[in-house]
């Protein structure tokens, strides 16, 4: 992305809604004001509406609803998550992508997207249905220096910022199914999957794979998804501005992480545990060692799932399907 594009948005940014004159964009931008006309008509080639008024100059008057690098950009309020962005039309999958990329050094915070997934993947290499047009396909690269042990923990956080994220944007009340999935009355709205990679047991990366139906009616899921599957639009009978939800993730995924890193996983436990589902409730988890049913007491501080079984034995779920 050429810094000259990245500075004229943020100019816009900052001139919220007013003109800036041709000149003060050279300026500021550091540019012959040819190459901020010319950027200009690539903008307006995106869709966007520039408002071009002699001695006024510029104004950035209209954002389209599709899912453009620029156009998450524009409104980004984050120091880092989600200030580089990889936008694609079509991917197999975003977090293939966001592996390569961390692997050749792509910095903290760095987002991968795509309008559409055609090996969308979840856990255990199970799909993930991503239409194009509909959802918010990404996989964002963070660089934690914690123990691997604690990497799981921010699969927790990223449901946290999320749920606040879609609550932001919808006034929807979403609820968290430890430890991935996000619900709305019961059906599963988005699906977060973690992936590190490490090296002598230091962590080198976590990709955070996101999929959130957005924009999606029924007839868009195949038909095994129709009673198990929502989307926020089908939830509030309206399109929803994939956009802003993007932002919106960064930034909440950015403020949890912060503290996070300052003060621990204890505040993230909590807002987790107030989103939570199944807490104080019967359970049954399948693991791959089995399968365990009791009461879900809670998390403990590793983000792991604590079930007590009826010998009142208490189980340590470290990854497993619930049923509630
Ligand atoms: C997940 O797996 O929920 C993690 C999904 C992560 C998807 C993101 S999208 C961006 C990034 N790139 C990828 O390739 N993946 C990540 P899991 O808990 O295993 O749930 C998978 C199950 O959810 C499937 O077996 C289906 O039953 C169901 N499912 C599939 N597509 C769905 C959809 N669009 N909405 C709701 N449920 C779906």
């Amino acid at each position: 992305k050429s810094t000259v594009r990245q500075n004229l948005l943020d100019a816009f940014r900052n001139a919220a809604g007013e003109f800036i004159s041709g000149e003060k964009l050279a300026n500021t931008i550091g540019c012959s004001r040819t190459a901020v006309w010319k950027h200009i008509e690539e903008l307006r080639n995106e869709g966007f509406e520039v408002e071009a008024i002699r001695k006024k100059g510029y104004r950035l008057a209209e954002h389209p609803n599709t899912l453009t690098e620029n156009e998450i950009y524009l409104g980004l309020q984050t120091k880092y998550i989600g200030k580089t962005i990889h936008f694609y039309e079509s991917l197999p999958s975003t977090q293939q992508v966001a592996k390569e990329l961390a692997l050749n050094g792509a910095t903290e915070g760095t987002l991968v997207i795509s309008d559409e997934q055609t090996l969308g993947r979840g856990r255990l290499a199970r799909a993930w249905h991503s239409p194009k047009g509909t959802g918010i396909w990404t996989s964002i690269i963070i660089r934690p220096k914690i123990p691997i042990q604690q990497a799981p923990q921010l699969t927790l956080l990223t449901a946290v910022a999320a749920v606040q994220a879609i609550e932001e944007q919808t006034d929807i009340d979403v609820s968290i199914k430890w430890p991935n999935d996000l619900l709305i009355n019961g059906k599963k709205v988005c699906g977060i999957l973690t992936e590190l990679q490490a090296e002598e047991n230091q962590i080198q990366s976590i990709i955070i794979g996101i999929g959130i139906n957005v924009n999606q009616q029924l007839t868009d899921f195949p038909e095994e998804l129709h009673s198990i599957a929502t989307s926020l639009s089908m939830e509030v009978n309206d399109k929803i501005n994939r956009a802003k939800l993007v932002q919106s993730l960064c930034f909440h995924l950015e403020k949890l992480y912060e503290t996070y890193l300052t003060l621990g996983f204890q505040p993230i436990k909590l807002l987790w545990e107030s989103y939570a589902l199944s807490i104080g409730k019967q359970i049954t988890a399948r693991t791959l060692n089995g399968t365990y049913s009791g009461i879900a007491l809670g998390i403990n501080e590793q983000g792991v799932l604590l079930l007590e079984t009826s010998d009142g034995k208490i189980q340590h779920i470290y990854s497993a399907d619930i049923e509630i």
